[in-house]
């Protein structure tokens, strides 16, 4: 089991193309041990110089889950190889798709269970727009949730805004975002697809961890999920999302 884990880990770290689902051959997989080969993939990330910088929450949104066609959510690690810094280049990515979050940075830090929205957002010292660029190691994004659970949900790159503000100062559940894609609007959302409130997700991210023994730790982000479906970033094309207060974030593909 135990080399399984890690040779899965292995694996779908070091894929370049889009391969077949790991519940092909490992049908019986559950999200335990999903769950075991996203942190072993964290500790291989760790033993070649990344650092642990926070969490990602995914599926949280109706729009996500239906695309996907996985209806619970899930959480996965995010270390600092993971950040795209503002007009950076993306690199060489499989089949890219971008998203829009509300992305929060914690205060404090915020252990399960029982953390409920309130006591999630007074842990939260800032809160900004972000763009997750999501690149699924299986085939045509099609995946069971411990399939993508163990391709550590997707993750890739993300950008930040430019504008932190303490939660307090806003509604999130009415914070809005349009997604534009070369000029064109093609999906809008506020805060409230995700959970009813992105605070909701965040309280979600401590209860989850805290069956597993784990916190979320100060200064760590936490992406709170797609607000919307993800657009493809094709190249040469340009994905924008506007916040209504928390700026815009425009990546090149
Ligand atoms: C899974 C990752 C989902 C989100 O924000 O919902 C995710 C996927 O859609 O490939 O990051
Ligand atoms: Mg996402």
């Amino acid at each position: 089991m135990t080399a399984g884990i890690t040779a899965a880990a292995q694996e779908l770290l070091n894929r370049t193309a889009e391969s077949a689902q790991l519940t092909d051959t490992w049908p019986d997989l559950d999200l335990a041990t999903a769950y075991a080969i996203q942190d072993e993939a964290l500790r291989l990330r760790q033993e070649r110089g990344e650092t642990l910088i926070g969490v990602k929450l995914g599926l949280t949104s109706r729009a996500k889950q239906q695309r996907m066609g996985v209806a619970e959510p899930l959480l996965a690690w995010l270390t600092d190889a993971m950040v795209l810094p503002a007009g950076a280049p993306i690199p060489q990515l499989i089949h890219p798709r971008a998203e829009p979050e509300l992305v929060f940075v914690l205060g404090e830090r915020l252990s399960g269970p029982g953390v409920t929205a309130a006591t999630a957002l007074a842990a939260v010292s800032q809160v900004y727009g972000g763009i997750e660029i999501i690149d699924s190691r299986y085939r045509d994004y099609r995946f069971t949730l411990p399939d993508v659970v163990a391709d550590n949900g997707s993750s890739a790159l993300f950008g930040l805004g430019p504008v932190g503000r303490p939660p307090s100062s806003l509604d999130l559940s009415l914070e809005a975002a349009l997604v534009e894609v070369d000029g064109q609007i093609v999906d809008t959302a506020t805060g409230a697809a995700v959970q009813g409130h992105p605070a909701e997700a965040l309280a979600l991210a401590a209860n989850s961890l805290a069956a597993r023994g784990l916190a979320l730790e100060p200064g760590w982000l936490v992406l709170t999920g797609g607000m919307t479906d993800a657009v493809e970033l094709r190249p040469g094309s340009r994905v924008a999302a506007h916040f209504s207060n928390l700026g815009s974030v425009t990546i090149s593909g």
